[in-house]
């Protein structure tokens, strides 16, 4: 099929990159970049760029058909730590901002959608490591409960509607690009900044407290690799895993490039967030089901990072 594609959301921490490679691949006026706020230079310069609020059903099926779009990412969502602020928002939007889409891919508007879930779907009673992608699913924060009532959605309308969604639960996403707003793993970002310029962070997590994290390429190139098997793979979400590590480990990567690099500590409300999720992932059944493989591994990112950083603050 021909794809026009609209990424909703396309402002955010994935939304900017995501953009940006599918304009390499489906060419820069094939695919719209939309959100409530403007996007990045690189965004709103590379190619079309909507105004447009998910929660309005009206408006978002006006841009579909002013587009002729075959595609959406839909790439909207309140992340784990905001959510727990303001529990009854993050539900609305994370919950409606899918319904609108589901139900417009119901009827006809949309071809195929991409959807977000996250590690955040697992909770304190499921096996930490090598988490398996059917296990013990009981999310303990607001926006684990989210992706899992919305991982359930999608199937819904995947299995009563034949709406074709397709999803993944990433891990924490690093990236030098785009900086993560409100999330449990934003440290993993936040201390390279810290580390450039004041040659110290403070730590909002326990120095043991080991997360699954992936370098945002090996994101966005699952994130668009799932989108592209004619047939539907077997599972609406599926596991996905890169390198765990804990802000221990992470310093010590650090400190090999920038030897007085210090690391504190200082833990809060994120460190119960981050104890209820995995401590790392088994991803076979992407691997196997349409071709899933990583390929930055823990240092070549830290490499990547510090180089990408130097040039930009
Ligand atoms: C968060 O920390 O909330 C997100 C996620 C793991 O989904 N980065």
């Amino acid at each position: 099929m021909d794809s026009k594609i609209l990424v909703i959301g396309s402002s955010g921490q994935i939304g900017t990159e995501l953009v940006l490679k599918l304009r390499e691949i489906y060419g820069n006026k094939n695919v719209i970049a939309s959100d409530i706020r403007k996007g990045n230079y690189e965004v709103m310069e590379s190619g079309p760029f909507e105004y447009l609020d998910v929660m309005n059903k009206n408006e978002v099926k006006e841009v579909l058909e002013k587009h002729e779009i075959t595609e959406v990412y839909l790439m909207v969502a309140i992340l784990s730590v905001i959510a727990e602020q303001n529990p009854l928002k993050a539900w609305e939007l994370n919950m409606n901002s899918l319904f609108n889409i589901l139900e417009l891919a119901k009827n006809g508007y949309i071809k195929r959608l991409f959807w977000p879930s996250s590690i955040a779907v697992f909770g304190p009673d499921t096996p930490k490591e090598m988490t398996p992608q059917d296990t013990v699913i009981k999310p303990s924060t607001v926006y684990g409960i989210s992706k899992l009532a919305g991982e359930n959605w999608c199937s819904y309308y995947r299995n009563k509607y034949g709406v074709d969604v397709r999803s993944i639960r990433y891990p924490g996403l690093i990236s030098y690009k785009t900086t993560p707003g409100g999330g449990t793993t934003d440290y993993a970002v936040e201390i390279f900044y810290e580390a450039i310029k004041r040659k110290s962070y403070t730590c909002f997590l326990e120095k043991d407290t080991v997360l699954p994290m992936m370098y945002m390429d090996d994101a966005i190139n699952a994130t668009i690799g799932i989108m592209q098997p004619e047939s539907l793979p077997s599972y609406v979400s599926y596991n996905l895993g890169a390198f765990s590590f804990s802000p221990e480990e992470l310093a010590e990567a650090i400190k090999m490039k920038i030897p007085q690099f210090e690391i504190s500590y200082k833990p809060d409300a994120r460190q119960e967030i981050a104890m209820t999720w995995p401590q790392s992932i088994d991803d076979s059944k992407a691997r196997k089901d349409w071709g899933w493989e990583p390929k930055v591994g823990l240092e070549e990112m830290v490499d990547i990072m510090l180089q990408g950083l130097h040039f930009t603050i």
